[in-house]
């Protein structure tokens, strides 16, 4: 047996302000990962900068925190085993146009000629970075 996972998944503020946070959450329902923590909130810069450090000094970090500070977002927490590759899955490619159809980003995501890419979504990528960022959004879990 190996062990469950959590991820980190962010509906994003361009996929709730969509109005496609209950598409996101049906997705990942009916994939069959179950939900463990929910929170609405619109994250201050000092947050992102946690969250996405490992994007600093990059061409689309400014607009990045930018946008993801313009609205509010979903931060879920999901489990079930191999979950943060599964959801990537579901999530698809990081460029919307090149995410293949039947994904998230590529269903319901496109590019907008924007310095970042909106893309409905964010995923952990690891267990490192799953545990990491769960701290930053659910410190108390
Ligand atoms: P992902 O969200 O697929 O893990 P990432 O961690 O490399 O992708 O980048 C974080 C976000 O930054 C990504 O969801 C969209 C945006 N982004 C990444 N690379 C980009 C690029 N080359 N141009 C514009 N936006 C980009
Ligand atoms: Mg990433």
């Amino acid at each position: 047996m190996t062990a469950t996972e959590r991820s980190l998944v962010l509906v994003k503020p361009d996929g709730f302000s969509r109005g496609l946070t209950g598409e996101v959450l049906r997705r990942i329902e009916t994939k069959g990962y179950a939900l463990v923590a929910l929170a609405i909130t619109t994250p201050d810069r000092e947050r992102l900068a946690r969250h996405y450090a490992e994007h600093e000094g990059k061409p689309f970090y400014e607009p990045l925190v930018e946008f993801m500070s313009s609205g509010p977002v979903t931060a879920v927490v999901i489990e079930g085993h191999r979950c943060i590759e599964g959801f990537r899955a579901l999530a698809g490619a990081t460029d919307p146009t090149a995410a293949l159809p039947g994904t998230i980003r590529g269903d319901l995501g496109r590019d907008w000629g924007l310095k970042v890419q909106q893309n409905i979504v964010h995923g952990s990528d690891s267990p490192e970075s799953s545990a990491r960022e769960i701290g930053i959004w659910f410190p108390d879990l």
